[in-house]
């Protein structure tokens, strides 16, 4: 059969914590990125595949776009950059609770380049939590008026996700697949998605520096005998002051995101897992750039 095929890369992009990886979970229907509550919880990007009949959209979570402070900071930033250098489509997520901050205005600069070159949808995400969601839409609008559509979504509404989801690809170019049409949905090495389930489950339990002074490394993956999968990963912390923050009392911290990770990751892989945490310092290991391809922000 010669049908034709539509195809393209669709970025996802906006400042930290709005809801950029949650969307394209849910895109997906499966879990591809990292959330929490905290801002920069993404730091690399994440490709995640879908293909529906003779169409593949490849989405692009970006890390939300910020004043970078280190070498990480700066890395994530240029994550971002990368992930609009040859892109097809552009989704500009904005947080409707609120009015534009300093971050929004910084990526709307960004974007404006890149206006008349490809499409920029402007998604108001989280209006199931707005007060105001069309004054804030409107607001966000002013920061780039000539964006090609706005809509006003929750990340979290599964009819208002389908039917952006629809329109997306309704609107891919004609071209052919960039990956297989059984692809297993995201790119990313099964020790890193591993990886970003542990610093997700640290994030959420960790406050104020102590959840960003944190990488976390998958050290083995192995079958055991008994069908159990065995993983073994370390924390690095930046400081040997937040070592013990992130051990806990009688070890009770650590051991609650072991917890929590291990449930998540036997729900996803549908088996038994034991998964051994431990805690290293890697002094400053944001500020140095070698650190950071160490420890896979490559
Ligand atoms: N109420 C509500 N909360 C949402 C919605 N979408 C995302 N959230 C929440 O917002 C928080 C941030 O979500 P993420 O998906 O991690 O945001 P992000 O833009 O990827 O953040 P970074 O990776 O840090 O840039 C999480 O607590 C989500 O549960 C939504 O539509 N409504
Ligand atoms: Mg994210």
């Amino acid at each position: 059969m010669n049908e034709k095929t539509y195809s393209g890369f669709v970025a996802i992009v906006g400042k930290p914590n709005v809801g950029k990886s949650t969307l394209l979970n849910n895109l997906l229907e499966v879990k591809v990125a990292p959330i929490s509550p905290r801002p920069q919880t993404t730091r690399k990007s994440v490709r995640g595949v879908l293909t529906e009949g003779n169409r593949q959209a490849v989405f692009v979570d970006t890390p939300g776009l910020h004043r970078p402070m280190d070498a990480l900071g700066n890395y994530i930033n240029e994550q971002v950059r990368e992930a609009l250098s040859d892109v097809n489509l552009i989704l500009w997520l904005v947080d409707l609770r609120h009015p534009p901050t300093e971050e929004d205005r910084m990526v709307a600069e960004a974007l404006k380049p890149l206006l008349g070159k490809v499409p920029i949808y402007l998604v108001g995400n989280k209006k199931d939590a707005a007060k105001y969601p069309d004054e804030a839409l409107a607001a966000y609008r002013e920061l780039l008026p000539e964006v090609d559509e706005v809509r006003a979504i929750s990340a979290l509404d599964e009819k208002e996700v389908a039917e952006l989801k629809a329109e997306i690809l309704a609107h891919l170019p004609e071209g052919p697949f960039y990956y297989p049409e059984d692809f297993a949905r995201s790119d990313q090495p099964f020790e890193e998605w591993i990886a970003e389930i542990i610093r997700e489950e640290a994030m959420k339990r960790l406050y104020e520096e102590v959840p960003y002074s944190i990488a976390v490394k998958v050290d083995e993956v192995a079958e055991r005998e008994n069908g159990v999968l065995y993983i073994a990963a370390t924390l690095y912390v930046e400081r040997e002051a937040h070592k013990p923050i992130v051990i806990g009392r009688g070890g009770r911290k650590l051991k609650e995101i072991g917890q929590a990770a291990r449930k998540q990751l036997e729900v996803f892989l549908n088996r038994k897992i034991y998964l051994d945490l431990r805690v290293k310092v890697y002094e400053n290991w944001r500020k140095d750039p070698e650190a950071l391809r160490e420890l896979g922000y490559r």
